[in-house]
């Protein structure tokens, strides 16, 4: 039966979990790192090496870094479904997943940590401002995107919505200000009718 390392709280262990559920796959969830602990031990290790989660095992194949989690599990079990076989088609989706890692993971860490992980007294408004205010910025991109589509893989939910959707849970559910961007909220009431998604997304942030 498939593995899922990682714990439930993390972003990125959100979307291997989202992943599977939408594919209806039955799998052991191990809950490791932060409080956890298990990612510093020697086994953890010989699965990733980096000593991060998620991982996931698979028939004995073993794999790390969850955008890559979300597109085999959508490759393998997923065909016709969360996985598009079109290569133009499927790459501007999948666009997306890599667009949310390289310019929203930073300005997310800034926001999540300096509101609601670190200690009340170690968290610097300077930062988490920093954070709100680049990551809404950066929101006018999909913003735009979706006055056009209704889903970021295209007509139909895909993986490209994963990593995106899990950001946006976050950052609706913070205290922080946020501006009106009626499309993404549009596309964020679709995903919350996703039972998927409320399982595995919809879930405590600390
Ligand atoms: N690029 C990696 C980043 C993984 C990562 O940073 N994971 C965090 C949780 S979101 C982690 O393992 N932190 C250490 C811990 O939880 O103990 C991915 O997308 O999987």
């Amino acid at each position: 039966m498939l593995k899922i390392w990682g714990r439930p709280n993390s972003t990125n262990v959100k979307k291997a979990l989202w992943a599977a559920a939408e594919l209806d796959l039955e799998y052991e969830h191990i809950i490791a790192g932060g409080a956890h602990g298990i990612v510093d031990t020697p086994e953890f290790r010989a699965l990733n090496p980096n000593g991060l989660v998620p991982v996931i095992e698979d028939d004995g194949f073993i794999l790390w870094e969850s955008n890559a989690i979300a597109r085999y599990l959508a490759a393998k079990y997923g065909v016709g479904k969360l996985w598009i076989d079109d290569a133009a088609r499927r790459a501007d989706a999948e666009k997306w997943m890599d667009w949310a890692s390289t310019t929203l993971a930073s300005p997310f860490v800034d926001i999540i940590w300096h509101t609601v992980r670190l200690p009340e007294d170690k968290r610097d408004p300077a930062i988490k401002a920093r954070g709100v205010t680049a990551f809404a910025k950066a929101l006018e991109v999909p913003e735009k995107a979706l006055s056009g589509q209704p889903w970021l893989s295209g007509a139909e939910f895909g993986i490209g919505d994963i990593p995106l959707g899990v950001f946006v849970y976050a950052w609706m559910e913070l205290p922080i200000d946020r501006p009106e961007f009626p499309h993404l909220t549009a596309w964020y009431k679709r995903l919350q009718e996703r039972p998927a998604y409320a399982r595995s997304v919809m879930t405590p942030l600390t």
